[in-house]
């Protein structure tokens, strides 16, 4: 769109993400507006995108991309999932009927800085970017920074490590920012959905434990349908389940903090590849890899509009 150089098959460094936003509420006020949840380490803000028609009494269902800064074909799915809303809807009777009837929240980046130093330094960085007392190394896993099991397994106090906890639960400025956001609307949202890649997979709680969470049937019956759904496109296969079990255990991450929150419908997406490219996916599989991954959020949004 006009002269930020965007690109929705492409990928877009944080300037243009950021003025993105923008224009996309500006060109869509009946559908999408933008909100600011808080700043990161560096004060940048965050942006959220809400859409929706709006109306009385909404469902909602969160989605986070962007919380490890190299895996950056979760921020192009974030950005990919909003342009098809706005351009589908009114036209693709699900999407229609979903915006109809509930909203999305999507929070296209969360780990802004990280972003940004892949762009600018190291195309690997996964952390946040703040400073720890007592050590040169730089930044927390945001995803070992949650209230859930804290750093009880797959996670490191070390502020060296790639998994490094933080100091604290909601240490960084960012996961604070977000938690206080669905602390806030935890009446509403009724499904949160966090982007990560790569493994082509789709898992939901539990990580920090192998015990099985009390939907455990449910989500696993959920998760079945949307890696199916993904699937009939381009036969890119799925794998399922339990995040300890199907991954690796690993205390601390966003959707077992959600889920203990209340929220029942919480998934986390590892999206393309398996390995092959990795967190450096080519610019040509942006577009399969949205179109295929659209599907299973559809798929459960409608779920969580059905139940
Ligand atoms: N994988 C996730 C990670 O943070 C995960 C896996 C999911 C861990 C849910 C904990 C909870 O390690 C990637 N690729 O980041
Ligand atoms: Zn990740």
């Amino acid at each position: 769109a006009r002269s930020t150089g965007h690109s929705y098959v492409k990928y877009n460094n944080w300037e243009t993400i950021a003025a993105w936003t923008a224009d996309i509420a500006a060109q869509n006020p009946h559908l999408v507006s933008r909100s600011v949840i808080g700043e990161t380490y560096e004060g940048r803000p965050m942006y959220l995108l809400k859409l929706g028609k709006s109306g009385p009494n909404k469902k909602a269902i969160f989605m986070d991309c962007g919380f490890h800064a190299r895996e950056w074909i979760s921020p192009a799915f974030c950005q990919w999932f909003v342009k098809e809303a706005v351009e589908t809807y009114g036209k693709d009777t699900v999407i229609t009927r979903l915006l109809n009837s509930l909203d999305f929240y999507v929070l296209p980046v969360l780990n802004i800085d990280g972003y940004v130093y892949t762009w600018t330094t190291d195309r690997l960085w996964r952390k946040t970017r703040s400073q720890n007392a007592g050590s040169r190394c730089i930044g927390t896993d945001p995803n070992r920074n949650f209230n859930a099991g804290w750093c009880t397994t797959g996670a490191s106090k070390s502020p060296c490590a790639e998994t490094y906890c933080g100091s604290a639960p909601e240490s960084e400025k960012e996961t604070k920012a977000l938690a206080d956001f669905i602390r806030e609307h935890l009446s509403t949202i009724k499904a949160y959905l966090t982007i990560h890649s790569y493994s082509q997979l789709l898992l939901f709680p539990y990580s920090y434990t192998y015990n099985l969470p009390s939907d455990y049937e449910e989500l696993n019956s959920i998760a079945h349908a949307a890696s199916q759904e993904i699937t009939t496109l381009y036969k890119t296969k799925y794998t399922y389940g339990p995040g300890a079990a199907t991954i690796y255990p690993a205390a601390g991450g966003s959707d077992d903090w959600a889920y203990d929150e209340g929220i029942k419908y919480s998934f986390t997406f590892e999206l393309r590849d398996t390995g092959r490219y990795g967190f450096t996916l080519p610019e040509s599989q942006i577009q399969p890899t949205c179109e295929e991954t659209v599907l299973a959020v559809k798929y459960i949004a409608n779920y969580v509009l059905e139940h």
